[in-house]
């Protein structure tokens, strides 16, 4: 079981293409509750420093490109076991390849371009919450 709080961010794709709202229902509905929320965007350089795990991946300058490219939302979840079952609710990294239902199977359009980001760990979470917020903006 992992701890109560998860990371995620409504990926510019999504934002793009009006999803922003539906996402959102479904995060509530799966019982997730919101602590903190901004619509905002990455610079390249924030975008390199937040998938700097990722920089030796052959996919990482155009994950950059990608996340840089237009408006994200960036959210601190709350529910018993968020991270686990926050990734269940996304589904898979590539939407052939996610459940149906899940979030990335309805709205990713690509690998790539996959709608929307979840931490993979309670460790990831705190540190990618504490990336995009203040701890006086987190209830
Ligand atoms: P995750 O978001 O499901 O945790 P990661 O492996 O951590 O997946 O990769 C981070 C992000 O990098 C993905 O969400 C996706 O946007 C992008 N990505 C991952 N693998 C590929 C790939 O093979 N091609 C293109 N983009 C990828
Ligand atoms: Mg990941």
């Amino acid at each position: 079981m992992s701890g109560k709080r998860t990371f995620t961010m409504i990926k510019p794709d999504a934002v793009e293409s009006g999803n922003i709202g539906n996402i959102l229902q479904m995060i509530s509905n799966a019982g997730f509750s919101i602590k903190a929320m901004k619509f905002t965007q990455l610079s390249e350089e924030r975008a390199k420093a937040f998938y700097a795990v990722h920089a030796e991946r052959p996919f990482y300058g155009k994950l950059v490109d990608y996340m840089s490219s237009g408006p994200i939302v960036a959210a601190i979840l709350e529910k018993d076991n968020a991270v686990e079952d926050f990734r269940t609710l996304i589904g898979s990294t590539d939407p052939a390849e996610a459940a149906e239902g899940t979030i990335r199977k309805i709205y990713a359009e690509s690998k790539g371009r996959n709608a929307v980001h979840g931490s993979d760990s309670d460790e990831n979470a705190k540190i990618e919450g504490e990336f995009h917020f203040y701890a006086n903006e987190v209830i």
